[in-house]
């Protein structure tokens, strides 16, 4: 018997969440596949692991739909949220909108969120370590026990972190 969970994903727009979920449906095949256009709405991709007969459904909410993410949160087991770390912009937004998801009360003491922080492979105007002390992710990673809070440095487009990922969909609780 197969058993699917449902993560949602999320993230500000052009982070990269259209690419990531391409990229993981057909890995490591779909590495070089670069075009997307913004998400209007939602975008549903379904993943199995063979392995472990563990199957997923991944439910992208496009970034031009941020008011309406918590209106998802309830049906989902887990939460992905994708930072562009080649955006220095987009920092304090990506602050506001995390903190906000990890202080729903939805959200706050059951869902594991994976922070991936993509486009590994491009140089933003700060170092990769920067934004991760700039979105205070350490104190926020400490501040929830248990491992809820994991990171993964990722590049969609190269497929660094990719695998990364794959293990942490595949530990997560089934159905
Ligand atoms: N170099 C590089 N480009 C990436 C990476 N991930 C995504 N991109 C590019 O970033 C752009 C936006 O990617 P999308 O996947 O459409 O972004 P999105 O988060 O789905 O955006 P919305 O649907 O508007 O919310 C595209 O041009 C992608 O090719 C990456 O890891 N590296
Ligand atoms: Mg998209």
């Amino acid at each position: 018997m197969t058993n699917k969970t449902m993560i949602l994903c999320l993230g500000l727009k052009n982070s990269g969440k259209t690419l990531f979920l391409r990229t993981l449906a057909s890995y490591p095949k779909s590495i070089g596949t670069k075009e997307t256009v913004p998400t209007v709405g939602t975008n549903l991709i379904h993943v199995s692991f063979k392995r472990s007969n563990h199957s997923f459904t991944i439910q992208e909410i496009g970034g031009e739909m941020q008011q309406l993410w918590p209106q998802y949160f309830d049906d989902s087991k887990a939460i992905i949220y994708v930072i562009d770390q080649s955006s220095a912009i987009d920092i304090s937004s990506n602050f506001v909108r995390l903190m906000e998801i990890l202080t729903h009360q939805n959200v706050k003491s059951i869902k594991p969120i994976l922070l991936i922080l993509n486009k590994i492979d491009l140089n933003g105007p700060s170092s990769v370590d920067d934004i991760i002390e700039a979105l205070f992710i350490p104190e926020m990673i400490k501040s929830f026990p248990m491992n809820r809070i994991n990171l993964i440095k990722c590049s969609c487009s190269n497929g660094q972190g990719i695998d990364e990922v794959m293990k942490w969909m595949e530990q997560l609780p089934r159905k």
